[in-house]
């Protein structure tokens, strides 16, 4: 019971008595918010640009000319439309498309001397910086240092950040155009520059058949929340999130009250250098087959596979197919998500209680907890993700020694209006902590998530023959190696607060 002793146990759920009446919708300013937040840039591949801020009044001038450049939500959804009759003709060419966003660091907003209190209190974490709260909240891996506990992180992402530029688009030319056009903008490599380039990350869609799919072989990107006003029509699945659960200033924005003009319409961005242990994954899994019923060994290591992550490589949810992978379940978007671990409270048969996705959206797990705990409502913690893969495909000497040599994984990225509520407490109070979920009555703890988990690496629940099993000793699958909290503003906000203003004749 005592992982449940953090949460709030006010809200409401969808499936309590004390659902609210319903209200209309809030009317999203589709002009006014940033494109990757709501419609997510299309992508075969993406730049994220770190930054610091060298001149300041320089860097308020040009980004007035910068600002047009940004894509937002109804731009998006006009490329879309675009991508969508041009497949309709049969082309099978991409058509040249490019997205550009753009998002600040808590210590961007304190060297343009702009004030950011209504973004969060002192003790928010996106005040804090993810530096910190890598250590203090996170989990991640750290060395004792003079000036206390360092996360072991990539040097890049040590230094201060104040920025990030994200530029999407269909392929590395596109990308680099568009990079150069930029650069000028801020004068990068002249002699009066205003911003220095920290340093940048590229991400690229597998290719093939793994299009879609992150390095351990899985289907990504299929359950991300329906935000009301926006998801006219959503699939089955979890219920629509209210819109100020992703950007400020709507319903269900727990600072809705207290947001400064320039901050609505807006979103926190939490970026995380993730690299995967891609090798040592599958040979985890080669080696610790589940044998139930008649599954031959590489059937009883996808199993555990699937077991690990809450659904098929495919796709397909274990918990509408728990033994046996269902492709056609995997890309039926009717079917995909609609799923609720319902009637599995107290089980870990059909999928285990600490399987990734059963940790980070617990769906009935708590919302059908009965009172006094209960119901709780997930809906304030949920994320919208928008992640791309980085790094080469495997090598043949890695499959064979089974020990990474490249450095791949994923550019995590995700939007709330909480890091709090959202990433923060998906990896600090959910995935971090073995006994979530839990309040039920098995004796045996769920354990860490298996991928994402930080701590003392074992989870219960990955052998149906006998759910109290416990593997311990998992290695490291998932290492964070950098990361940062920042704040992507509106296009209002872009112009009339952080830029300046032009000069006129
Ligand atoms: Fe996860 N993976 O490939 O195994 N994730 N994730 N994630 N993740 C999901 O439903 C993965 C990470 C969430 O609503 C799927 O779209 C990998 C972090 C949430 O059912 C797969 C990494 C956090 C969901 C993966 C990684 C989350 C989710 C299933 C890092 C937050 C939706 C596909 C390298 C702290 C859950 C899908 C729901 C799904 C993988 C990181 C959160 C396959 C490889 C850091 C909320």
């Amino acid at each position: 019971m005592s992982a449940l002793g953090t949460l709030s146990t006010t809200s409401t759920s969808a499936t309590s008595s004390t659902t609210p009446p319903v209200t209309p919708p809030d009317t999203l300013d589709l002009n006014n918010i940033q494109g990757d937040i709501l419609s997510g840039l299309p992508k075969k591949t993406q730049l994220y640009i770190f930054f610091q801020i060298v001149d300041v009044t320089k860097f308020r001038a040009d980004l007035a000319r910068f600002v047009p450049l940004v894509k937002t939500v109804a731009g998006v959804l006009k490329d879309r439309q675009l991508i969508k009759e041009h497949k309709k003709k049969g082309h099978k060419t991409l058509i040249p498309l490019v997205g550009v966003n753009i998002a600040f660091s808590h210590l961007g907003f304190v060297k343009l001397g702009i004030d950011d209190s209504s973004l969060g209190p002192a003790t928010d974490p996106f005040i804090i910086g993810q530096f910190k709260d890598s250590v203090q909240n996170l989990g991640d891996a750290g060395t004792q240092t003079a000036s206390g506990l360092v996360p072991n992180w990539d040097p890049a992402f040590v230094q201060p950040l104040h920025g990030v530029i994200l530029i999407s688009g269909e392929s590395h030319e596109t990308l680099q155009k568009k990079k150069l056009e930029i650069e000028c903008i801020f004068g990068v490599r002249t002699i009066q520059p205003s911003i220095f380039q920290v340093t940048s990350l590229r991400g690229d869609v597998r290719p093939g058949a793994e299009s879609g799919h992150e390095h351990f072989g899985f289907l990504d990107g299929i359950s991300n929340p329906a935000v009301i006003g926006f998801d006219k029509d959503p699939n089955p699945g979890p219920v629509s999130v209210n819109p100020g659960v992703i950007v400020t200033g709507y319903t269900g924005d727990p600072s809705q009250a207290t947001r400064a003009s320039w901050a609505v319409d807006g979103s926190f961005l939490v970026f995380r250098y993730l690299f995967q242990q891609v090798p040592e994954f599958n040979d985890f899994l080669r080696k610790n087959p589940i044998a139930f019923q008649d599954l031959t060994p590489e059937e009883g290591s996808d199993l555990l596979g699937a077991r690990l992550v809450g659904r098929w490589k495919s796709g397909a949810p274990i918990d509408l197919s728990p033994f046996k992978n269902d492709p056609v379940l995997a890309v039926d978007p009717k079917r995909n998500n609609d799923f609720k671990f319902e009637g599995e409270i107290n089980s870990q048969f059909r999928c285990p209680f600490a399987a990734h996705v059963r940790k980070t959206n617990p769906r009935n797990d708590l919302e059908a907890l009965p009172p006094p705990v209960g119901p709780i409502s997930v809906q304030k913690n949920r994320i919208m993700r928008r992640g791309v893969q980085f790094g080469p495909e495997l090598t043949k000497e890695e499959k064979k020694t089974a020990k990474t040599e490249c450095g791949r994984g994923l550019l995590f990225a995700c939007y709330q209006t909480s890091i709090t509520n959202g990433f923060q407490f998906l990896q600090k109070t959910w995935a971090n902590n073995p006994k979530f979920p839990i309040g039920q009555t098995q004796p045996e703890e769920p354990g860490l998530d298996p991928l994402i988990g930080q701590g003392v690496r074992s989870m219960s629940g990955t052998d149906p023959n006998n759910e109290e099993k416990v593997i311990s000793g998992m290695p490291d699958f998932i290492i964070p190696r950098g990361g940062e909290y920042f704040f992507s503003p509106s296009l209002k906000g872009l112009r009339e607060t952080l830029a300046s203003p032009p000069v006129t004749a």
